[in-house]
């Protein structure tokens, strides 16, 4: 009678605890699968919208009120242009002389002092890169129309973005330049570096969360770099947007470029140059 008692009690133990150990099991297996349902990738793409498939992007910044502006590249098709973000309409554009080609784009007033701004009037100017040459030109935002040049001392212009006191500019190389607003003045640079490697060819960047961001020409990554050191923080790739672009038949579109930020509603837009597409993303922490 005590074996049989002793057997009871093992039974006893060894039921319940499988039980446990196979009910633990299923949540693991679930709670894994639910996880790499949720992380499709360090990106998702929240909205799509329409974007002009003549645009050669080079530059892309958002302006509050569902409003976006734009600057294009390619000489005789090169202009700056205010943008309704939801339809894709062109609300207004100043066409470059022929012999400019638009590149880096972005917004910069209220919170800075302009002492010796161009327009007294406005209390926002946009800034504009152009390819190849030092000049660039800055634009009331009420009133593209009235625009001045500038001179800067970047080797060329490619990427533009601001973090409401400097600029950040790019040429091409793998260095990011900060310039005074009203000098134009190189105030520092910074080699930007992945685990100790260059990085060239830094093209449209956007300042987000304290972050600079940057299109790698040619590529379809995004590297977010410390505006501290240089260093890249994480990569945003996107080969998809492109790829699936192409497989539906937009053959002639060109590279991901153009990044803008909304930092209100904490809106990130991307597209391309000649995309007929814009895309709103949500992104993931960069570790
Ligand atoms: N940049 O964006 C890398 C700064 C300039 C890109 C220039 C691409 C030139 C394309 C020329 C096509 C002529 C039809
Ligand atoms: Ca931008």
């Amino acid at each position: 009678s005590r074996r049989t008692t002793n057997n009871y009690s093992a039974i006893s133990v060894i039921v319940p605890v499988s039980l446990i150990i196979c009910v633990i099991g299923l949540m693991g297996i679930s709670s894994i699968k639910w996880r790499s349902f949720k992380s499709r990738g360090p990106y998702e793409v929240v909205n799509v919208f329409p974007h002009d498939p003549n645009a050669f992007t080079q530059g892309l910044l958002y302006a509050g009120n569902d409003t976006l502006f734009e600057s294009t590249g390619l000489h005789g098709k090169s202009s700056i242009r205010k943008v309704a973000l939801r339809t894709g309409k062109v609300e207004a554009l100043q066409k470059m002389d022929d012999s400019y080609f638009g590149e880096g784009l972005t917004l910069l007033g209220e919170s800075m002092h302009l002492e010796d701004a161009i327009f007294h009037d406005s209390e926002k100017w946009l800034f504009q890169l152009t390819w190849l040459q030092t000049t660039g030109f800055m634009y009331d935002w009420n009133n593209l129309s009235k625009f001045e040049k500038f001179i800067h001392q970047m080797k060329d212009g490619w990427g533009l973005a601001t973090d409401g006191k400097v600029l950040f500019g790019s040429d091409g190389s793998s260095t990011l330049y900060r310039l005074d607003p009203q000098t134009f003045k190189v105030l520092s640079i910074q080699v930007v570096k992945y685990k100790g490697h260059q990085v060239h060819n830094l093209n449209e960047l956007e300042f987000i969360n304290d972050e600079v961001w940057a299109n790698v020409w040619q590529t379809d990554c995004i590297a977010r770099i410390s505006p501290k050191d240089g260093g890249v923080l994480g990569w945003l790739l996107l080969p998809k947007l492109r790829e699936e672009l192409l497989a539906a038949g937009y053959n002639g579109i060109d590279v991901l470029n153009g990044i803008a930020w909304d930092s209100e509603q904490k809106r990130i837009f991307v597209t391309g140059k000649l995309w007929p597409k814009l895309y709103e993303i949500k992104v993931f922490p960069a570790k």
